[in-house]
């Protein structure tokens, strides 16, 4: 076409962080492509990619602040917005103090810039103990376990996949979900790729998933079951002799604790409960000492479970007993360009700074588990949460009990929201400012170069112009307001940029700014934003490096196996070994074409047959009396649905799965394609009562759950 014109940007979508070559004409984006020269990429690219734009001309998305007036939501413009704003929130605060206002950042918080800058701001001004994050209900507890191991929560190892031999995968599909703390474009070419090299990766997971499918051996395991399975290969390292710490030796304190720990968990001990036989136990310990590298990587499925914390720790415990923590083909530790590095010691971690009023939760890495929002909330005294700040978060469908959530913020004297859509959360607020789509904001991920499987820099700049606000001007504004103080955003700006010494960077933006002066200081000779933007391939920063002892945070300057709390939480494991196990349990699932609740208003991604559907395997599906296509009555203790189901035997018996992310067109929302494919919302049945109690992480995996056959049959 004439007058079209070509872009390259990172794709904000997920932690894979393709390249993407667009066409656009004029301002709307004609074409998404994988970009084949990007050095990460190569590519590479997913449907949800190949939508990009859709999300930006939705004509659902917000592009005025909207607010409610007589129950319904009207635009506004930025100005009135933000007036509403202070009006609704200045009184909460000056008379029930910083307490009375709780925030919630959503995930798409770690893929923007606004995100990865102008929320600690935010929330150090607003001084509330009442922070949330969707952190607690994903990876929390792979930051307390890297925490207490490397003196970091961010010190997060990653597998090295261009390089192993053997790779032991449980809880995670990338297959579907693209990766996860472990950015790799392309992440079903690279296990390929170990196949094609003759190494072999093996998935533990109670769903025969697609990457299980293509995996050389798929072991069921019973869900929430993955820390016996981990303690049993680490009681046969110790009792088979094959403990070798390798380059570590001498790095590493208490390698003998965690032996007196593992005891108890010989294979033989663990089988039942797992499902994996007691031999293959031992068999797997015996190949993951012998190869010549091999690496355990843990997701989702070992997170989001009443053992998260402890079973993250054993991730990493099994590669370090090994060898292969810190070594190429193990687990390694990439270095961003924006990132200073160590002097290989520091202040360690700690968590229980302070607790949450209601349950006396612990607080970890600043916040507090957002399973306790509600009763926050629900619950009257002095700090009582009045007054709500949603950051790119839809809680409503993504937390545990989120019925109960729903009923709660229903009650709030006021709500605001910084986000695109009126959904399931966002319909609660009195105020939502919505930032500007993707093709009008600079990208840069503050979060995924540290996770990434090679070590890599890329900037985005804004594809097109945009003179509203955008979303740091948002955050800095919502910053003045809850700091008291009068003057505008460019006062909260000129104040970080002082603070960061970015004042002469530099950048078009203040954002730019920031960044400039962070990659300048980092660890890469020649690194600023003008060699990212000559660059829009992106630059290659080669294979991961080994970085021990100078990435430890930890005072001794060691891998600390052992921390406070450890024993008694594997005391708690060693008597849950006798828990009655009769009921059937849930767990979710991930498709390719969703992104938790928020992709589902794009046509081209909802298309085709429902995808909601409950699986059941066809021997609890004979004994329940369901076939496939029936609707199934599910309950827990916290509530109750109904759901399709679908009969396969990718799902273990005793197991069943539906997705989180649906349950669309409540009232009050304004997604019309979601509505028309709303699914049932899986949180209305998780439990907020029960949370992993080192991370105060959900659990979302292995929820009980009873099922009866509903709709009767001709
Ligand atoms: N049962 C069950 N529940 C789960 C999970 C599970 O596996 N099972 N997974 C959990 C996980 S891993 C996660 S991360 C959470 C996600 O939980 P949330 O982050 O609460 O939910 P999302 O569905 O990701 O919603 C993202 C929100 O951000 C908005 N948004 C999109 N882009 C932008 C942007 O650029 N700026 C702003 N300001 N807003 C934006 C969207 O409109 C949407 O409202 O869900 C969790 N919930
Ligand atoms: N297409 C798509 N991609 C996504 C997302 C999305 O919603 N859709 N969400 C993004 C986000 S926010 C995240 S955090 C990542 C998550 O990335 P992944 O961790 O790869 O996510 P899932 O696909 O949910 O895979 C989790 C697997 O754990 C299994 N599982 C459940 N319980 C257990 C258990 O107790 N033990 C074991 N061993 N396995 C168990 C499930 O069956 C499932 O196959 O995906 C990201 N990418
Ligand atoms: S894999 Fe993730 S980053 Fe890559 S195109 Fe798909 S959504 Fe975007
Ligand atoms: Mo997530």
């Amino acid at each position: 076409m004439a007058d079209s014109r070509t872009a390259y940007r990172t794709c904000p979508f997920c932690e894979a962080a393709c390249g993407l070559e667009l066409t656009l004409a004029g301002d709307t984006v004609i074409a998404a492509r994988g970009d084949r020269e990007h050095v990460f990429s190569h590519g590479f690219i997913c449907p949800k990619g190949a939508t990009f734009g859709r999300i930006d001309d939705d004509p659902d998305r917000l592009r005025r602040p909207v607010v409610k007036r007589g129950g319904a939501h009207v635009e506004v413009d930025w100005e009135e917005a933000f007036e509403v704003v202070a009006a609704g929130l200045r009184p909460v605060l000056d008379t029930y103090g910083p307490n009375a206002v709780a925030l919630y950042l959503g995930n798409p918080n770690v893929h923007t810039m606004a995100g990865g800058l102008y929320v600690t701001p935010l929330v150090k001004t607003l001084g509330s103990r009442n922070v949330f994050s969707a952190s607690t209900v994903d990876q929390m507890p792979k930051h307390v376990s890297s925490g207490h191991l490397f003196g970091s929560p961010l010190t997060i190892p990653v597998p090295d996949l261009d390089r192993t031999d053997l790779l032991l995968m449980l809880g995670a599909n990338p297959w579907e979900s693209n990766g996860s703390l472990a950015t790799a474009a392309d992440f079903p070419g690279r296990l390929k790729a170990i196949q094609a090299r003759g190494g072999k990766f093996v998935v533990v997971d109670p769903r025969r998933t697609r990457t299980a499918a293509h995996a050389d051996e798929h072991l069921f395991i019973r869900p929430g079951a993955d820390a016996y399975l981990l303690f049993g290969i680490v009681h046969t390292l110790f009792a088979d002799g094959l403990v070798s710490l390798g380059a570590l030796a001498g790095q590493v304190n208490g390698v003998e604790t965690v032996g007196e720990l593992a005891a108890s968990f010989a294979p033989s001990a663990v089988s039942e409960v797992c499902g994996v036989p007691a031999e293959r136990i031992r068999a797997l310990a015996h190949e993951l000492a012998a190869a010549p590298r091999a690496v355990v990587y843990g997701r989702i499925g070992t997170c989001t479970v009443e053992f998260g914390t402890l079973t993250s720790w054993l991730v990493d415990v099994i590669n370090v007993l090994t060898g292969n923590l810190d070594r190429p083909g193990g687990a390694m530790f990439p270095l961003a360009p924006h990132v200073r590095k160590g002097r290989g010691a520091g202040k360690g971690f700690r968590t229980g700074r302070w607790h949450s009023r209601v349950r006396r939760l612990p607080e970890v890495k600043g916040e507090l588990p957002v399973a306790t929002l509600a009763d926050e909330i629900e619950t009257p005294g002095d700090e009582q949460v009045r007054a709500f700040i949603t950051v790119a978060g839809n809680p409503v469908l993504s937390t545990p009990n989120s019925g109960r959530l729903d009923k709660a913020l229903a009650g709030l004297s006021f709500m605001v929201s910084v986000d695109p859509y009126l959904n399931e959360t966002t319909r609660h607020a009195d105020v939502v400012l919505p930032p500007p789509d993707a093709l009008r904001k600079g990208h840069y991920d503050f979060s995924f170069l540290g996770l990434a499987v090679r070590n890599f820099a890329t900037y985005s700049p804004p594809v097109v112009a945009f003179d509203g606000p955008d979303e740091c001007d948002i955050l800095a504004r919502l910053t003045l307001i809850v700091s008291g103080k009068p003057g505008t955003a460019d006062d909260v700006h000129e104040a970080m940029l002082r603070q960061a010494g970015a004042a002469s960077a530099s950048g078009s933006s203040p954002a730019e700014r920031l960044l400039d002066a962070a990659l300048r200081s980092g660890p890469y000779e020649g690194m600023s934003l003008d060699l990212l933007l000559s660059n829009p391939h992106g630059v290659d920063l080669g294979p991961l490096q080994p970085r021990i002892p100078e990435v430890l945070r930890t005072p001794s300057g060691k891998v600390e196996l052992d921390f406070d709390g450890l024993a008694a939480e594997v005391t708690r494991l060693r008597a849950a070994l006798d828990r009655p196990r009769d009921t059937m349990v849930l767990i979710g699932r991930r498709h390719l074409r969703s992104n938790n609740s928020w992709m589902h208003n794009v046509p081209a991604l909802v298309k085709g047959r429902d995808r909601c559907t409950l699986q059941i395997n066809p021997a609890d599906a004979a004994r329940l009396d369901l076939r496939d296509g029936d609707d199934a009555q599910v309950t827990s203790r916290a509530g109750g649905l109904s759901a399709r189901v679908e009969v396969t035997d990718a799902v273990m018996p005793g197991v069943v799965s539906l997705p989180h992310g649906w349950g669309h067109g409540l009232p009050g929302s304004r997604m019309t394609v979601a509505a028309e494919h709303p699914g049932v919302n899986s949180n209305i049945l998780t439990d907020e009562t029960t949370v992993d109690p080192l991370s105060g992480n959900s659990v979302l995996n292995g929820i009980p759950v009873e099922i009866k056959a509903l709709a009767v049959r001709d």
